[in-house]
C-alpha cells in the first residue's frame, strides 16, 4: 500500500478489496424486479403450454408498405391495454439484415430510442428490391440475389420471423414472451381505511377499465385481475426497487421490454460478451443448467470475479451469433440498459433465448448471414470495423499498478534493455496524479514526466497514462471546476446540480459525455499547449490513454456503479443508457488523443467498459483477473468472445491481476498473452513486483523467448488487424467460424487461428502439462512452428498429441501458408522498421502455398490516403516437379477493398511508404514440405541462389513425421517489389 494516499486508502476500504468475490454486491435475476417479472412471465407461459398466446397482434388495416418498398409500418396493439398503441417497423437493409423496431406511441413518456445512435455508424443503407406479398393473416418479403431470404410479419399474434430457403432462422416472439411494459401514471394507495369510493369507469371490484390510454394504473383486486395470467397477479417493484441500502425511485414507473428470441435450427450460440464463461453459450434454462441465472449485461466492475458465471463484467454487447453445420446468423439487440439474457436448447439442434431488458425501444437487427463471414460484414456495416491500430501496439506492454516515480519507470527500462527483452510500452496507473487528479502529475515522484516520456521514447518507446472518468470535487482541480462551470457533470435525480458519489479521489463527479458540450473541452484537456488555458502542459504526444472504471465504477454506489434515476443530457436516466456510459468515454479519449497533432496521428486508447461499436476506439482487456489457472483460461475464451462481439483488440492481465503466480503460471501466462491481440502484464498495487527480468532461469530465459517470438511474429498479427479493419472478421477465430461444418469445433475455446495467416495455437493453461491434444478438422497437413514436424489430419477430423512443456508453445501452421516474419531481435517495434522479412513457405498436401503481408508507417492516417504497401506471396507448381515462389502486388489488385472503411482507389505502388521501405529484403525463404530435394533454385530468369536442403517428409505424405526443409538463405529480393522464384 505504499504508494496509496490516504484518500486512496479509504476508498479501497469502501469497496473492501480485502477477499474473493463479493457476490451479495450485485444483483441476482430475483432481486431486480423487472428481471424477476420477466423470468415470472416466461415461467407462466412454460406453464400454459400451447394454450399460451402473445396479446400483441399487428392491426392488418394500419399496415403500410413505404414508396420505396424497404420499410414496412402497423399499429400494434396488446388485448390487454386495448387503449395502448404500439408501432412497429420492419426495414430491410441492402445486404439483406431486417431491423425490427417497436415503440409506444403516443404514451406518457418516451421510452430511451438512441441506442443505436451510439452504436452504429450510419443509418444502414435500405433495400430497394423488396417484393411485399401481403396476405390474411401476415406479410412477407422475400429478397435476397436467389430471392432466398424472407422475412414474415404474422398478425395475429404478433411474431417475426427470418426464414432462408423456407428454413426459420431466426423468430422474435415465437414463444409470446414479447411484453413492452407501457408508461402509467402511479396510483397512490388510499390513505384512509375505508373503502375507496367506486369512480366513473371503474368496474364493481375496483377495477379500473377505462382511463388507460392516459397511461391510467390500475387498482388491481388481485383475483378478479384478468391480465394475471400474463402480467402476473400484483405489481412488482413498479415504482421503486430496494437492494441492500440503495433505493432506486424509478420515477418512470415500469417500462421493461421482454422479447423471446429463437433460433429453431441452430444448436449453439455464441457473443454477448462480457463473460467469465465458455464462448459456445451454456444453458441457463431447461434441463439440467449450467447457470441458474440469466446471462446479466450490465456494465460493473466486478471485484474478482468468478472464473465460471453468467453475472455482468465490465462491458456488454448485445450481439448473438446462432450456428449450424449449414448455417450462421446474428441477432443485434441494441438496448443501452441492464439486459438479462436466458439461453436454452431444448434439442441440441435448436436454441431459445429470452432477453429482458429494463428500458429502452425494441430495436433489433436480423442478420441473415448464412456464414459467420457474412454475419461479421453485416455486424461491421452497422457498428463499424475495428480501427486499425498503431502499430507500436502490438508490442508487449509493461504495466503495474503502480510504477510508483520517473526513476522507477526508467530502471525498469534499463533493466529490459539489459536482458535483451523487447518492450514497447510503459503504463502508469492512478498513482502517477496527484490526489487522483488526472493530467496533473503528482511532482513528489513524478517530477520531470516530460522528461521520462523522452527518455523512453528516445528508445523507440511509449507511455500510457490512466485518466479515470471520475472528477475531484475540489475548485483547485482545473478539470472539475471547468466541467462544473460548463454544467456538464451526470446530475442527481432531482436533475439539479451535480450528481457526488466516492471513487479514487474521494468525493467525485463524473462528466456527461452524453451532453455534445463536454466532447470539445474533453478534447481540449489533452491538448498539449502550455499557456494560460488550463490544459494538460506536461505532456507529450508519446503518451497515450487507458481509460480505467468507466462502467462506471462508484464505491459508495449501488452495485458499485450509479444510481440508475441519475440524470444525463436530455433528461434521459443513467438507467437508459448505463451499458452505453463507457463507451462514450473512450470515444472522446480516443478522439481527443488523435486531435492532439494535425494532422491527426493513431491513438491508443484502451477501455474497460465497453459497448457494440467500441472497437472502433481501440482496446479493451478482461479487467480485474486472478492469478490462477481458472481465470487464465475463462480469460483465453472471454477474448475469442469479444472478438466475436467486433472487438478483436483484447487481452488480459499477463499474470493475473491479483496475487503472486508462481513461474511456472507466469512462463504460462506470457504465452498466452504473446497470442492475444493486446498484450500486457499487469498487477496489483499489493502483490510482488513480477516483472519478466526478475525471474530465475529457466523461466527468464523461456519468458525472453515468449517476448521475442511475439516481435518476430509483429508482421503477421498487424496483416491479420489490416484484415479485420476491412472484413470485420476477428483476429483470433475459434474452430466453429473456421470449419463451420465439424461439429466437434463448435464447443472448442482453447484452440484457435490467427486471422487467415493458418496460425493455430492452443496456449497452455493447465499447471504440469507436458503435452496437449490439438484438434485438426480438416485432412490437412500442419506443421510445428519450432520444429517443421508434420501433422496430418482427415477429413472427419483428427486428434493429434503436441509437446507441451514449459518451453513449448503449441503453434501450428496450417499447410498451405506464408508467414512473413522479422527475426532480428530488436528493443522495441519501432526499430524493427528496416529489418529484412523471413518467408515461411508452408506447403498444403497439393504443394502450394499463400500469405499476405500488410505494413504501413504504423502510426499516421497516411494509409487511408494509399500509403502502404499489401503483397500476397503464392506458391505453385510451376512444372511436373518445379514451385514458383512469386510475390505480388495486392494494393494494385485490389483496389477495391478498404482499410478504416476508405477505398483504396488511391494506391499507388509507388506510394510514400512503399518508398521508404524499398530496400527492405527478404533475407530468407524456407519451404516446407517439398517432395524431393530440388536441382536448382534460383530467381526467374535470373541467377542460381544459395541454398540448403534438409530431407523430410513431403507435405502430401500421409504418415506425418519431420518435414523437409528447403532454406534460401539470401534470396536476393525486396519485400516491397514484385519476384518470382523457380525451384526445380
Ligand atoms: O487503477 C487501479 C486499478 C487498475 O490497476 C486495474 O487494472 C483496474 O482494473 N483499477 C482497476 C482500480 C481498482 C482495482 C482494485
Amino acid at each position: 500500500m505504499r504508494a496509496l494516499t490516504l484518500l486512496g486508502a479509504v476508498a479501497l476500504l469502501l469497496v473492501d478489496q480485502s477477499s474473493a468475490f463479493k457476490a451479495h454486491d450485485f444483483k441476482t435475476c430475483s432481486q431486480s424486479g423487472f428481471c424477476r417479472r420477466g423470468r415470472a412471465l416466461s415461467a407462466r407461459a412454460k406453464e400454459a403450454k400451447s394454450s399460451w398466446v402473445s396479446p400483441y397482434s399487428v392491426d392488418p388495416s394500419s399496415v403500410h408498405i413505404s414508396l420505396d418498398h424497404a420499410v414496412f409500418t402497423a399499429a400494434v396493439k396488446s388485448s390487454l391495454y386495448p387503449e395502448i398503441n404500439f408501432g412497429l417497423e420492419v426495414r430491410i437493409q441492402d445486404d439483406g439484415v431486417a431491423r425490427v423496431r417497436m415503440d409506444e406511441v403516443g404514451g406518457l413518456r418516451k421510452r430511451y430510442n438512441e441506442a443505436a445512435s451510439w452504436a452504429l455508424i450510419a443509418e444502414p443503407a435500405l433495400s430497394k428490391t423488396i417484393k411485399w406479398t401481403t396476405g390474411k393473416k401476415d406479410i412477407r418479403a422475400v429478397y435476397g440475389d436467389k430471392k432466398d431470404i424472407e422475412v414474415v410479419v404474422a398478425y395475429e399474434p404478433l411474431r417475426v420471423t427470418l426464414l432462408r430457403n423456407g428454413k426459420e432462422q431466426i423468430v422474435l416472439n415465437g414463444r409470446g414472451l414479447l411484453h413492452m411494459e407501457h408508461f402509467r401514471n402511479k396510483i397512490e394507495p388510499p390513505t384512509t381505511t375505508e373503502e375507496p369510493e367506486p369512480v366513473e369507469g371503474e368496474g364493481a371490484e375496483g377495477e379500473k377499465v377505462e382511463g388507460e390510454a392516459e397511461g391510467q394504473a390500475v387498482l388491481k383486486v388481485e383475483s378478479e385481475n384478468p391480465r394475471a395470467w400474463f402480467e402476473g397477479k400484483e405489481e412488482d417493484a413498479f415504482w421503486e426497487e430496494t437492494f441492500l441500502q440503495w433505493t432506486d425511485s424509478k420515477p418512470k414507473g415500469p417500462e421493461s421490454l421482454s422479447l423471446d428470441i429463437t433460433f429453431p435450427n441452430h444448436g449453439s450460440v455464441y457473443g454477448i460478451p462480457q463473460h467469465a464463461t465458455r464462448i459456445a453459450l451454456p444453458s441457463t434454462e431447461g434441463e439440467n443448467p449450467t447457470f441458474t441465472d440469466p446471462y446479466r449485461l450490465y456494465n460493473a466492475d466486478v471485484f474478482e470475479y468468478l472464473a465460471s458465471s453468467p453475472v455482468s463484467l465490465y462491458g456488454s454487447i448485445p450481439l448473438m451469433h446462432a450456428h449450424s453445420t449449414d448455417s450462421t446468423v446474428a441477432v443485434f439487440h441494441v438496448v443501452g440498459s441492464e439486459t438479462w439474457i436466458d439461453v436454452s436448447h431444448p434439442s441440441d439442434r435448436s436454441t431459445e433465448t429470452h432477453w429482458i431488458s429494463e428500458s429502452g425501444i425494441l430495436d433489433t437487427f436480423l442478420l441473415p448471414g448464412p456464414t459467420a463471414e457474412e454475419v461479421f460484414k453485416q455486424y461491421a456495416r452497422l457498428t463499424g470495423t475495428a480501427v486499425l491500430p498503431a502499430q507500436w501496439s502490438l508490442g508487449y506492454h509493461q504495466c503495474r499498478w503502480n510504477y510508483i516515480s520517473s526513476e522507477d519507470v526508467r530502471t525498469v527500462q534499463k533493466r529490459f534493455d539489459e536482458e535483451d527483452m523487447p518492450v514497447d510500452v510503459f503504463w502508469l496507473d492512478i498513482e502517477h496524479a496527484a490526489d487522483h487528479k488526472y493530467f496533473m502529475w503528482n511532482e513528489k515522484t513524478f517530477p520531470d514526466p516530460i522528461e521520462m516520456t523522452n527518455d523512453v521514447a528516445a528508445n523507440g518507446r511509449k507511455m500510457v497514462v490512466i485518466v479515470d472518468p471520475h472528477l475531484k470535487r475540489v475548485s483547485d482541480y482545473p478539470a472539475y471546476k471547468s466541467a462544473s462551470e460548463l454544467g456538464i457533470l451526470v446530475k442527481p435525480k432531482s436533475g439539479e446540480g451535480e450528481y457526488e458519489g466516492w471513487c479514487w479521489p474521494g468525493s467525485s463527479s463524473w462528466t456527461d459525455f452524453f451532453n455534445p458540450a463536454a466532447w470539445d473541452w474533453w478534447k481540449s484537456m489533452f491538448k498539449i499547449q502550455p499557456g494560460d488555458k488550463w490544459s494538460w502542459t506536461k505532456s507529450t504526444t508519446d503518451i497515450h490513454i487507458w481509460n480505467d472504471m468507466n462502467e462506471p465504477s462508484v464505491f459508495n454506489g449501488p452495485e458499485i456503479t450509479m444510481p440508475k434515476d441519475n440524470i444525463h443530457y436530455g433528461g434521459w436516466e443513467h438507467r437508459d443508457i448505463h451499458n452505453i456510459n463507457g463507451m462514450l468515454f473512450s470515444n472522446l479519449t480516443y478522439q481527443a488523443v488523435a486531435e492532439r497533432t494535425d494532422p491527426p496521428t493513431r491513438p491508443f486508447v484502451l477501455t474497460r467498459a465497453f459497448y457494440a461499436g467500441s472497437q472502433r476506439f481501440g482496446a479493451m482487456w478482461t479487467g480485474d483477473n486472478l492469478g490462477t489457472w481458472e481465470h487464465m483460461a475463462v480469460n483465453v475464451k472471454m477474448v475469442l468472445a469479444n472478438g466475436l462481439g467486433g472487438l478483436s483488440f483484447a487481452g488480459s492481465d499477463v499474470g493475473g491481476f491479483f496475487g503472486n503466480p508462481e513461474p511456472e503460471m507466469l512462463v504460462r501466462w506470457y504465452q498466452v498473452g504473446a497470442f492475444a491481440p493486446f498484450f500486457r502484464a499487469h498487477a496489483h498495487i499489493d502483490t510482488k513486483r513480477r516483472e519478466p527480468f526478475l525471474l530465475e532461469d529457466p523461466y527468464k530465459g523461456i519468458v525472453k523467448d515468449t517476448l521475442r517470438l511475439r516481435y518476430t511474429m509483429l508482421p503477421i498479427w498487424y496483416t491479420a488487424f489490416r484484415e479485420t479493419t476491412v472484413t470485420g472478421m476477428p483476429v483470433l477465430r475459434p474452430q466453429f467460424i473456421m470449419f463451420p461444418k465439424d461439429k466437434a469445433g463448435f464447443d472448442m475455446d482453447d484452440q484457435y487461428y490467427i486471422g487467415s495467416t493458418g496460425l493455430l495455437v492452443k496456449p497452455i493453461t493447465e499447471k504440469g502439462a507436458t503435452q496437449t491434444t490439438v484438434h485438426l478438422a480438416e485432412d490437412q497437413v500442419y506443421y510445428d512452428y519450432f520444429n517443421n514436424y508434420a501433422h496430418r489430419g482427415a477429413s472427419k477430423g483428427k486428434d493429434i498429441t503436441v509437446a507441451a512443456a514449459l518451453n513449448q508453445i503449441p503453434l501450428l501452421i496450417r499447410g498451405g501458408s506464408i508467414l512473413p516474419t522479422r527475426e532480428r531481435p530488436r528493443r522495441a517495434s519501432s526499430l524493427m522498421k528496416d529489418d529484412p522479412f523471413t518467408l515461411r513457405v508452408a506447403l498444403n498436401k497439393a504443394g502450394s502455398a499463400r500469405g499476405e503481408l500488410y505494413l504501413d508507417d504504423g502510426v499516421t492516417y497516411d494509409h487511408t490516403k494509399g500509403d502502404f504497401i499489401w503483397r500476397e506471396f503464392v506458391a505453385e507448381k510451376a512444372s511436373k516437379k518445379g514451385l514458383k515462389i512469386e510475390s505480388r502486388d495486392l494494393g494494385k489488385a485490389k483496389p477495391a477493398e478498404a482499410v478504416d472503411g476508405v477505398a483504396l482507389a488511391s494506391y499507388n505502388p509507388a506510394n510514400s511508404f512503399a518508398k521508404s521501405v524499398e530496400d527492405v529484403r527478404v533475407e530468407k525463404i524456407v519451404v516446407v514440405g517439398l517432395a524431393t530435394k530440388p536441382t536448382n533454385v534460383k530467381i526467374e530468369d535470373g541467377k542460381e541462389l544459395v541454398w540448403e536442403y534438409t530431407p523430410g517428409v513431403a507435405a502430401g505424405d500421409k504418415k506425418g513425421g519431420t518435414a523437409s526443409v528447403l532454406t534460401i538463405k539470401d534470396p536476393k529480393t525486396l519485400i516491397a517489389k514484385d519476384w518470382a522464384i523457380v525451384i526445380q
